[in-house]
């Protein structure tokens, strides 16, 4: 069952992507609106994309939920819900820029059960089957077996809001002389697909919503990665730590003693 489910879900998240790279390479990314700051911008395409996630579901699987960035939560009777970020790296689609996805969840009670994170500039396609694995274009992925926060490589966001980003800058200040580099690529189901392909060795960002995280998330853990919160708490808005198993604990540490999950 779950592996036509993901297919399902990768299928639909293929044909969002073939819609929003015509709308950036044609239409051009056209700032709609605005939400949460001047510049927490939303497009056409952010809209028009959920809008035909949407579509598709309700066409095949009427009974789901629906969670998405852009549009109302949909009620569902069967138990699954689709967690739907459109476009997740809405300021790189505005600009141009290659580095945003298309990330589709399906969770039901216990968490995410199948998801998929695709790049339509690239065309890479990370998925997930909860205790199945993880692949990238149908690879299975990990994360790397670094263990040492002086030689790891880790990636980064900010958010939209001014003093949250005085603040979280002041936290990747403190960060950096302690590792390796800092990469800050501008979506985080991209970071996460990141960490469990070994190409960065550990992630955190303040902020994420659930449709940042929830498909990038399963990508981790299935590929035998670590995603929390600080403290023993869960992976939110207030914080999400990811790496790998020996790097998570010493990176969680450090991110801890900067009280870096402290809300502003
Ligand atoms: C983005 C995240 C990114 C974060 C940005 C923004 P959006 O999501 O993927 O990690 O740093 O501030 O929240 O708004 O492009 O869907």
């Amino acid at each position: 069952m779950t592996e036509q489910l993901l297919d399902l879900v990768e299928s639909i998240a293929r044909d969002a992507g073939r819609t929003a790279r015509t709308y950036q390479r044609s239409l051009g990314a056209e700032v709609a609106g605005t939400k949460s700051s001047p510049t927490d911008v939303v497009t056409a395409a952010d809209t028009a994309v959920e809008e035909q996630i949407r579509a598709a579901v309700a066409q095949v699987r009427p009974g789901d939920a629906i969670v998405g960035e852009e549009g109302d939560d949909a009620a569902g009777t069967s138990g699954l819900r689709w967690v739907v970020d459109p476009i997740d790296g809405t300021v790189n689609y505005l600009y141009g820029r290659s580095a945003y996805a298309v990330s589709i969840a399906v969770e039901d009670d216990a968490g995410a059960l199948v998801a998929v994170v695709h790049a339509p500039v690239s065309g890479e396609t990370w998925t997930a089957r909860r205790g199945a694995g993880a692949w990238l274009d149908g690879q299975p992925v990990r994360p790397t077996d670094a263990d040492d926060l002086a030689s790891a490589l880790v990636a980064t966001g900010f958010g939209y809001r001014a003093e949250r980003r005085a603040r979280q800058a002041a936290v990747a200040a403190a960060v950096l002389p302690r590792v390796r580099d800092i990469r800050r690529a501008g979506a985080a189901s991209l970071d996460l697909c990141d960490v469990a392909c070994g190409r960065v060795d550990g992630y955190f960002e303040q902020g994420l919503q659930p449709w940042d995280l929830a498909a990038g998330r399963l990508v981790v853990t299935e590929a035998g990665g670590v995603v929390t919160g600080l403290g023993g708490r869960g992976p939110g808005e207030a914080m999400v730590v990811a790496a790998g198993a020996a790097l998570h604990g010493p990176l969680e540490r450090l991110l801890s003693d900067l009280d870096a999950d402290r809300l502003t």
